[in-house]
């Protein structure tokens, strides 16, 4: 078993920070000690097989990624991360574990989607994971089978009220498979926008000649996800299941939530980097004749308009705590073969970005602009996500018996974030590690800087090289929800 001390850094946790030196024995933390501790009148670095000098540096709890879809079969075609690329990516940007969904399709059996899900990621990963188990179907069998999920180490599921004939769940069956999650345990998580509604909008969008891929946001109007949120609460009050809305990005569906919390309820809710900073108003402006650009912001729920105030409300939510985390929903596809799918037709370019690289860097602009603490960048990012999903503990802090999952952030570092070549295929000096062919935050750049990776005593990234391996990454066994009041 390696031993491993990270020297001369602040270390960062949800309450507060402190000057320290982190010891690591094989895969976990040891100590937190005092800078410059001894053992018996020894020098603690002489005695270790590796030091890391984080002098200047925040030293904080690996990232947590509670929402990602590698190899997701959607929209005629599957997202463009494998469980391999997407889990190196994931390590390049300081997230050391991820929870995806494990997918059961309408008719399928929910054991036949999880051990497809186990199959995909099984030995291929380069960091820890989870999964979360989509409900495609509710119906008797799927019933029955919700009840095996805690022990397969699946605290939550997700329902959908959009995708009507894809994973749609109407209300009959919401409410039934939340008196069920509420028997459970299992944290109800839900993609809360009116489905069926918003397809007739597309349908009237398209054959009125507006096609390009800003109408997607159009079609897909905030009041088709204030409607939906306040639907899901209310089933969850009715029902008692706590209950976790997916990819806010209205602010008046952080107004629903906001009210429910204020009544006590047991209801969370999480954004994702797009809808703190990227805008319809910007989807509508992006190149090309037909703004098809446009194409690599279409996700659901859709960017919201500038104008309207979303953004801000997004920021704000997340320091009020009426949102409590930040994930990615990771989904990426490239534009050629993929995206461009939709040309000519909003409707069929597949909805989803890929940020699962850069979550930690965004949410650090959020310190750097004054939207967030110190303290609430981890507590976003890594903590609460720890607590919400049943790995506090192991996973999200840095203190003895903890997984040494560990990042050294140096905030007087530099990122930027682009193609991985220009178009004309010359390098262009900036990279990514997600397996698409642009991204859908080029030309950020960021202050602050991902240096040294670790996850469990091992360390995937440091001096800009990647050190890991696929396979590294074990299944999280997941116990039930520690956040409810
Ligand atoms: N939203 C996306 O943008 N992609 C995958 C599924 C979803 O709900
Ligand atoms: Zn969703
Ligand atoms: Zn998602």
């Amino acid at each position: 078993m390696s031993t491993l001390l990270i020297k001369g850094g602040t270390v960062v946790s949800a309450t507060g920070r402190t000057a320290a030196d982190v010891l690591v024995d094989g895969e976990r933390i040891v100590a937190v000690l005092q800078p410059g501790s001894t053992l018996l009148g020894h020098d603690l670095a002489a005695g270790v097989d590796t030091v890391i000098d984080a002098t200047g540096k925040y030293v904080i709890p690996g990232g947590i990624d509670a929402h990602t879809h590698m190899e997701l079969p959607f929209g005629g075609t599957n997202a463009s991360d494998t469980f391999e690329s997407g889990t190196i990516a994931a390590a390049w940007g300081g997230t050391t574990s991820i929870i995806d969904f494990a997918v059961q399709k309408y008719g399928e059996a929910v054991e036949t989607g999880l051990a497809a899900w186990h199959d995909k990621a099984g030995g291929n990963c380069a960091v820890d994971y989870g999964f979360h188990q989509i409900i495609g179907g509710v119906d008797e069998q799927s019933l029955k089978a919700m009840e095996t999920l805690v022990d397969e180490g699946i605290s939550s599921y997700k329902l959908f009220m959009a995708y009507p004939g894809v994973f749609y769940s109407d209300d009959a069956q919401i409410l039934k498979a939340m008196q069920k999650a509420a028997e459970l345990g299992l944290m109800t998580m839900m993609h809360a926008e009116n489905g069926p509604a918003i397809d007739v909008l597309a349908e009237q969008l398209y054959e009125s000649g507006r096609t390009a891929p800003y109408f997607h946001g159009i079609a897909r109007a905030w009041q088709m996800e204030e409607e939906a949120t306040h639907r899901a609460i209310m089933l969850a009050d009715l029902t008692d299941a706590p209950l976790y809305v997916v990819h806010v990005s209205a602010k008046q569906a952080v107004a629903q939530l906001a009210a429910a919390r204020d009544r006590g309820k047991n209801v969370f809710g999480e954004t994702c980097p797009q809808y703190l900073y990227l805008s319809l108003e910007e989807q509508l402006g992006a190149g090309g004749e037909d703004g098809f650009e446009g194409a690599k912001w279409v996700c659901s729920t859709p960017l919201r308009s500038r104008e309207e105030g979303h953004q801000d409300a997004m920021w704000q939510g997340l320091r009020t705590n009426d949102l409590q985390m930040v994930s990615t929903d990771h989904c990426p596809f490239c534009m050629k073969g993929q995206k461009e799918l939709g040309k000519g037709d909003f409707r069929a370019i597949p909805n989803g970005i890929g940020s699962i690289e850069h979550r930690m860097d965004l949410l650090y602009q959020g310190v750097v602009t004054g939207e967030l603490t110190l303290e609430r960048w981890v507590e976003l990012t890594s903590t609460t996500p720890a607590r919400m999903f049943g790995l506090y503990g192991t996973k999200g802090v840095i203190a003895p018996g903890a997984d040494a999952d560990i990042v050294v952030y140096d905030p007087a570092g530099h990122t930027s974030i682009g193609y991985p070549t220009l178009p004309d295929g010359s390098p262009s000096g900036r990279s990514h590690h997600m397996n698409m062919d642009h991204s859908a935050w080029e030309g950020y750049e960021i202050d602050g800087h991902v240096d040294v990776v670790i996850s469990r005593g091992s360390v995937l990234v440091a001096d800009e090289e990647f050190h890991g391996r696929a396979g590294h990454g074990r299944f999280l066994k997941r116990g039930l929800t520690q956040y409810l009041t």
